[in-house]
């Protein structure tokens, strides 16, 4: 029999890659939330995959985008995903496969950015080349391996796609090469955040789903409350958004789109939950909470 390998995996890219699409595949259930804006992952996210064939235990911890920063907010989150870069074990950087560089040039430099980030952390690094689906044209997909193999020094790299779930096993392996011999945690533990943690995140990804433009960037959400009664849970919770026009936007004429918003959010969390749920949902502005560091780390690592 094998021996029982186990480690940290930080998943790292740009926003918008699929990071959080690729964890969700990877474990085989909806942890994150991903939509199609980039910015949407706020903080680290743990969820450990484990296997008995062979005995593999790889703890992966979902990061929000690695770009550099345009704002306040941009720039907590940068810090956020770089601290989980040195805990790592191995590294999964994440590109789009249909992305391409100046000119044509098969490898983009935001892409390169940051692996060379992650290759200052000194850890060893698995390409997951992603959105494979995308490219009509595959034998494009060959000069685009061959360049990142001659530039750089990669552990290995895996043209795949988190969406299709195409190839998302041999990620696994070749992470599993990466990761030293031993057992990290109980084969049943999937992540360490509570219930209500992943209850505010599906009321965020119900909120920049019916919203456009600035307002998901706008957007934080807390649960006040989270009962579990006899025969539902009674969950409250508030949203913050940083100005008072996108608090007229959220609520909507006759308080229409909350309501949208609720309804949604409450679907997939009694989903999540596996139990009938009443949802209440407050908005308050907190005035510029995105421009002021400290409120951005609460509002965005606190979450839930
Ligand atoms: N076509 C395609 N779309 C994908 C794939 N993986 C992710 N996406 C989409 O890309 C968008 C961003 O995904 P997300 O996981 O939130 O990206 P993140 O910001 O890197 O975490 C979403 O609309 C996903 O559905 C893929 O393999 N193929
Ligand atoms: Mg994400």
């Amino acid at each position: 029999m094998a021996e029982a390998r186990a480690g940290r995996v930080a998943i790292v890219g740009r926003p918008n890659v699929g990071k959080s699409t690729l964890l969700n595949a990877l474990l085989g259930q909806k942890l994150a939330i991903t939509t199609e804006r980039p910015g949407t992952t706020r903080s680290c996210l743990l969820g450990v995959y484990t296997t008995d064939d062979p005995p593999t235990q790889l703890a992966f911890v979902d990061t929000p985008g690695l770009e550099r920063p345009r704002s306040v907010l941009g720039r907590v989150l940068v810090e956020e995903a770089q601290g989980s870069l040195e805990d790592a074990d191995a590294v999964l950087l994440v590109i789009d496969a249909s992305h391409r560089g100046p000119g044509g040039d098969p490898i983009v430099p935001e892409d390169e950015q940051v692996l060379e980030r992650v290759v200052a952390a000194g850890k060893p690094v698995v390409l997951a080349l992603n959105k494979v689906d995308k490219v009509k044209d595959k034998t494009s997909l060959l000069p685009r391996l061959e360049a990142w193999a001659t530039r750089h020094d990669l552990a290995a790299l895996v043209p795949m796609s988190a969406l299709k779930n195409k190839n998302v096993e041999a990620v696994v392996q070749e992470l599993r090469a990466l990761v030293p011999e031993g057992v990290l945690y109980d084969a049943d533990f999937l992540t360490d955040r509570p219930e209500r943690f992943f209850a505010a995140e599906l009321v965020r990804e119900a909120i920049i789903h019916h919203t456009r433009q600035e307002v998901p960037h706008s957007v934080a959400v807390q649960v006040d409350q989270f009962v579990d009664e006899d025969a539902l849970t009674r969950i409250v919770a508030t949203i913050h958004v940083d100005r008072a026009s996108h608090k007229g936007i959220l609520i909507g004429a006759g308080g229409e789109m909350l309501k949208s918003i609720g309804s949604a959010a409450r679907v997939e969390i009694e989903e999540l939950l596996q139990r009938k749920v009443f949802l209440k949902l407050w908005v308050k502005v907190d005035e510029d909470w995105t421009r002021d560091a400290n409120r951005a780390r609460q509002l965005t690592r606190d979450s839930g």
